[in-house]
């Protein structure tokens, strides 16, 4: 059986995080392995609280797993620290981790802070170590520096956060206004992934970052192409929502 890891915060609720990414990981037929960064205290109104984790813990479990296990793929998702995003970095290039899909997560869809103020930087410097890296629009802008209104906005973007060193950039256009298009970069050209706007409950859905990155990792895990990933990754993310709703 092929193996997924996920490098994430905790959420007690299921909706996001570890408990989701394993369900995915489950979903797409592929052994899950989860490494926690962090706990977090939420429902799926708001997260509360965050307990986070010391890097040279994180470490210890990384360690353990890659002792038994060949790991396939890798997603990471809230750090918690920067201090964790430099443990991570540290931890795919001494092993070797192949597959690596960045989540970069910075803070709640309720706007609770997941990671440090050091956080960007940190996640700058872990996008070279990575496959696939899927900002939603605000991390996007975050980390390129480029406001994004529009899809050129986001082929804008894609393109200096590839400056970062990732294989490949998918920017999720979930925030913009209109049909939802996600935009796939890999440095010679773009990719456009429309979606349907499924509605959950409104306000109640969170987590649709964690489950995309989750599904993609997992069809790296199975061997497939990252577009193919992509796709295959996004078609499940809409049945769980739809599912889920
Ligand atoms: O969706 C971002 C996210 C990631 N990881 C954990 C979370 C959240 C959002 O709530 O709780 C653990």
């Amino acid at each position: 059986m092929k193996t997924a890891l996920t490098i994430a915060g905790a959420d007690p609720s299921g909706g996001a995080g570890i408990q989701t990414d394993l369900k995915a990981f489950s979903s797409f037929g592929v052994l899950g392995l989860s490494v926690i960064t962090s706990l977090t205290a939420q429902n799926n109104g708001a997260v509360r609280a965050k307990l986070v984790i010391p890097p040279s813990f994180l470490r210890k479990q990384v360690d353990a797993l890659v002792e038994e296990f060949r790991i396939d793929a890798v997603k990471v998702g809230m750090l918690g620290s920067s201090a964790n995003a430099t443990a991570v970095a540290r931890v795919i290039e001494r092993y070797g981790l192949k597959n690596v899909v960045l989540d970069t997560v910075l803070s709640s869809t309720g706007g609770f802070p997941l990671i440090d103020g050091k956080g960007v930087e940190a996640i700058r410097k872990l996008a070279r170590r990575s496959t696939v890296i899927t900002p939603n629009i605000p991390e996007a802008e975050a980390l390129s520096g480029v406001e994004i209104k529009t899809v050129e906005e986001m082929e804008k973007a894609a393109k200096e956060i590839f400056a970062l060193g990732p294989e490949y950039v998918l920017i999720k256009g979930g925030h913009l206004k209109g049909s939802p298009v996600d935009v796939l970069y890999d440095g010679r050209r773009f990719d456009r992934f429309p979606g349907a706007r499924v509605r959950g409950r409104a306000g109640r859905f969170h987590g649709t970052g964690c489950i995309l990155s989750a599904g993609i990792a997992a069809g790296l895990a199975n061997g497939r192409p990252v577009r193919k990933a992509v796709a295959e990754a996004k078609g499940y993310l809409e049945k769980v929502i739809r599912e889920r709703g």
